[in-house]
């Protein structure tokens, strides 16, 4: 299963849901199969470089009938340098507005407190994340997603992060622009209350199998507002208040 989903979000490929083949997956066996199709970018020498949440707001775990969170891994090939989105290799792409912390000290346990991730946090980017899920028409159950990599492809950080206390990150405004037109807007507390929440989760998560967040880790904390569907030609102006503006553009 892992060959058959590296090699289709390599590619850009569509498929059915694995759930269809094997209905009774568990959420431990579709991590596994995640941690697995993983393993094949590292072999090829895409290093792992942190870790993405997804489903942190109540909202979407409702519409998923789902109570936590899900997580997947972030790579070196998913990081874009430029603003330039390629539909080359993607499907039906999606974009996310979202917080990047860098984290500089290990985080591990399922005990962390709130002063313990900002301790162990360098600075918080703005960022975007593109997610395009590799199941036919975005549609999966939970361990169907988890499997696919909590539907990573890439994403994007803004030029400048900010040290922890520079502002409330949960009341910080982000807006979001597509042709001129906006498009959705929120807070950043739509992620679990507070985004630094979505960290102490990550790190609970993790725990179960012994995993933890490394120094020099980047986390994407979760969405803010709800994805934007985007096609060739589409340009994104995404505003976060006084943390700056990220821009995209959507090419062939
Ligand atoms: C799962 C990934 C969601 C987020 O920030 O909530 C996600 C999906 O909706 O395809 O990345
Ligand atoms: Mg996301």
């Amino acid at each position: 299963m892992a060959s058959e989903i590296e090699e289709n979000q390599r590619n850009g490929i569509e498929m059915e849901k694995v759930t269809l083949k094997y209905p009774k997956m568990t959420v431990e066996e579709a991590y596994d199969v995640q941690s697995q199709t993983i393993q094949r970018y590292r072999d090829r020498g895409d290093e792992m470089v942190g870790w993405k949440m997804g489903l942190t707001s109540v909202a979407k775990q409702k519409s998923m009938n789902v109570e936590e969170p899900i997580y997947g891994r972030l790579t070196n090939s998913m990081k874009l340098s430029t603003p330039t989105l390629k539909m080359e290799n993607l499907i039906h792409p999606k974009v996310e507005p979202e917080f990047a912390f860098l984290i500089n000290k290990e985080l591990k346990g399922d005990q962390l407190q709130v002063k313990d991730v900002w301790e162990a946090t360098k600075e918080v980017y703005p960022a975007l994340e593109i997610i395009d899920s590799r199941y036919k028409n975005f549609s999966f159950t939970l361990t169907d997603v988890i499997a696919d990599n909590a539907s990573s492809s890439k994403f994007i950080l803004g030029k400048e992060g900010f040290p922890p206390e520079y502002t409330d990150w949960d009341n910080v405004k982000v807006t979001m622009f597509v042709n001129g037109d906006e498009v959705q807007s929120g807070y950043g507390k739509a992620v679990l209350d507070h985004p630094v929440n979505s960290i102490i989760e990550l790190s609970k998560m993790l725990n179960r199998t012994g995993l933890s967040i490394k120094p020099g880790m980047i986390v994407l904390v979760g969405a803010i507002t709800e994805a934007v569907s985007v096609k060739k030609g589409d340009y994104l102006e995404v505003n976060y208040e006084t943390l700056g503006q990220l821009n995209l553009n959507v090419t062939d």
